[in-house]
């Protein structure tokens, strides 16, 4: 430990420390655009400057605490040399405020009102062409080269989509080897977005398209909420976790107008069903090892772009809404068709790679229905109505995707007022769910409930569910692993999020330095809680504190293991049979190698 002295306070720091974390532990503010904990300490704003007695200003994110150190970070020297380094930004970013999708949650616009700056001066520069189709989006006008994107995709994701050209106030941020996007292996995980500080990169705005459909007398609107959702949704709105629960949820997406609101948890269910029964089969055979999940489309755009060799072991089962896509146009439209209307089903989900998953040709249906993505003036929800006749044709499961960001600011749009709702229970019968499936949400959760049911499915009783706790398995980094017995059967199962830990542990099971039967894999750090469609709060990881509330909503559930939903029961019963029956594979199940 050493002694330093921030604004005439002693602070004891542990040797190596910056001053800018030093500092933040002691309750000292010090504004930061750049700077990434443990990822991104490269003093490139320099407004995290601070005055250090006997050598000037240093950038406190790359400075390390020294005994005896005497810093300041609060005389006018400081703040005028801030402000200086904050106009230098702001001259060189277009600020577009008014229409920007991140106009409250903007790092630059709200140092640019603390610290008085004035408007940048004269036209800046338009954006660099970009694919407008890309669920990942981006305004280079916008870009302040901090370099966040580079280092969270490179160090945490494993992608390296960005880099840089140039040094000094030439900097460029570029896709690597200057690609086009859809060519340069993004996961389309989204982190960059959730820790851009501007508007320079967001998600491709489908709020448009999901009015339009709203709005059209001809189409009836299905909606449904993924687990991590409920979770998340209040962050942005003012609703404290407590206000934000799943019943307000349900009452905020009736009030928006949506004809039915459906559960993903529902589809969770269904998925452990479908997956938990792949997977017994899969012990009695002599497939390779392991067997991965397959619900999160940024692993699986991953594996099939960075690991292909492992891609033939993805679960063939679909991701829980494209099955909640498939079951709702397979048992709703005859119905729909009958009132004269098409269905039009849009997922609620805390995931960019959603936005792609759902257009992916093979994630289709067979019951004809509509289909359109992107932001549209006119036309994008197809005319055509769905004849029962047209049963045979292939059309996608869901038809689109909003980000819990862009959910807010479609009831901002519509003007629902959250904090005024009373609770509603979501439509059946595509509504009740178990606590089993509230867990897909955090890292582990998708495990855990396989093997609550998995264990069933073998031994005919329920385990307990201290047996299937992946939170308690032996912490060992980047993943975490168990041995279970289950019945006769041992079943080493490992769980990874992150696509840095991913790739660690595929290298590991590759070289043989590591074997399990079962890998459950989140592109997103802890899982879809952290996922790159969340909310967004400035230099805040909030992923454990929402997977949280997911554990809780869990214990708190009288159902909680799937195959006890008795609505999934019912729809075995009437539609699809039993699990991995030819129905099932029909609706719920993909070739993942296409
Ligand atoms: Fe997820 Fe899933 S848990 S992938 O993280 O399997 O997005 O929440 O909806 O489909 O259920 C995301 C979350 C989500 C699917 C489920
Ligand atoms: Fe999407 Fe969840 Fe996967 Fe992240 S972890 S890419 S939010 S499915």
């Amino acid at each position: 430990m050493v002694t330093i002295t921030i604004n005439g306070q002693a602070v004891e720091a542990p040797e190596g420390t910056s001053v800018l974390d030093a500092a933040t532990a002691a309750g000292v503010t010090i504004p930061t655009l750049c700077y990434l904990k443990d990822l991104n300490c490269i003093g490139s704003c320099r407004v995290c400057l601070v005055d250090v007695e006997g050598e000037g200003l240093a950038a406190s994110c790359n400075t390390a605490v020294r005994e005896g150190m005497v810093v300041r970070t609060d005389t006018p020297q400081v703040a005028a040399a801030r402000r200086a380094n904050l106009q230098a930004i702001m001259d060189d970013h277009r600020a577009l405020c008014a229409t920007c999708v991140r106009q409250d949650t903007c790092a630059l616009r709200d140092l640019a009102s603390t610290f008085n700056l004035a408007d940048a001066p004269g036209l800046l520069p338009e954006p660099a062409p970009w694919d407008a189709d890309f669920p990942l989006q981006r305004d280079s006008s916008k870009c302040i080269k901090c370099m966040r994107c580079v280092a969270i995709c490179e160090k945490v994701q494993h992608c390296a989509v960005w880099d840089f050209t140039g040094v000094g106030p030439s900097t460029k941020i570029i896709v690597r080897d200057s690609l086009p996007i859809a060519e340069a292996g993004c996961a389309l995980c989204g982190q960059c977005i959730t820790h851009c500080p501007t508007g320079a990169l967001t998600a491709r705005d489908d709020v448009s398209l999901i009015m339009e459909a709203i709005l059209d007398p001809a189409v009836e609107t299905v909606v449904q909420v993924a687990p991590a959702v409920r979770t998340a949704w209040g962050e942005g709105l003012g609703l404290s976790r407590e206000e934000a629960t799943p019943g307000r949820l349900a009452a905020a997406l009736h009030a928006v107008g949506f004809d039915k609101v459906f559960d993903t948890d529902f589809a969770a269910d269904l998925t452990i069903m479908e997956e938990g029964s792949e997977f017994v089969e899969f012990l009695g055979s002599d497939a390779p090892r392991p067997m991965f999940t397959s619900c999160c489309p940024g692993w699986v755009r991953f594996v099939k772009q960075h690991y292909p060799q492992f891609t033939a072991q993805l679960s063939s089962a679909k991701s829980p809404h494209q099955m909640m896509g498939a079951v709702v146009k397979n048992t709703l439209a005859a119905e729909a068709a009958e009132a004269g209307r098409r269905l039009f089903v849009v997922s609620i989900m805390p995931c960019v790679a959603k936005k792609y998953e759902c257009d992916v040709p093979e994630l289709s249906t067979v019951v004809g229905a509509t289909h359109g993505a992107g932001t549209s003036d006119a036309g994008l929800v197809p005319d055509a109505p769905v004849a029962p006749e047209l049963a045979a044709e292939a059309a996608p499961d869901v038809d689109a995707v909003l980000t819990v960001r862009e959910f807010g600011r479609l009831l901002r749009l519509v003007g629902v007022d959250c904090t005024a709702l009373s609770e509603a229970p979501f439509d059946n019968p595509l509504g009740l769910s178990t606590g089993a499936a509230t867990i897909f949400g955090r890292t582990g959760g998708v495990m855990e409930a396989a093997l609550r049911s998995a264990a069933y499915l073998i031994t005919g009783e329920n385990p307990d569910f201290s047996a299937c706790d992946t939170t308690a398995a032996t912490s060992e980094t980047p993943w975490m692993s168990r041995e279970l017995s289950i019945g006769d059967a041992t079943v080493r199962i490992a769980v990874a999020s992150g696509l840095e830990n991913t790739s660690k542990l595929l290298d590991a099971l590759e070289s043989g330095e590591a074997a399990f039967d079962f890998v459950e894999i989140m592109a997103c750090p802890g899982g879809c809680v952290g996922g790159g469609g969340q909310p967004i709060q400035f230099n805040s990881e909030l992923a454990q504190a929402r997977a949280g509330v997911l554990n809780r909503l869990d214990a708190a559930d009288k159902l909680r293991y799937s195959h006890e939903n008795p609505d999934i029961a019912k729809l075995y019963a009437d539609w699809i049979g039993e699990p991995l029956s030819h129905t099932a594979h029909e609706w719920l199940h993909t070739d993942q190698e296409s």
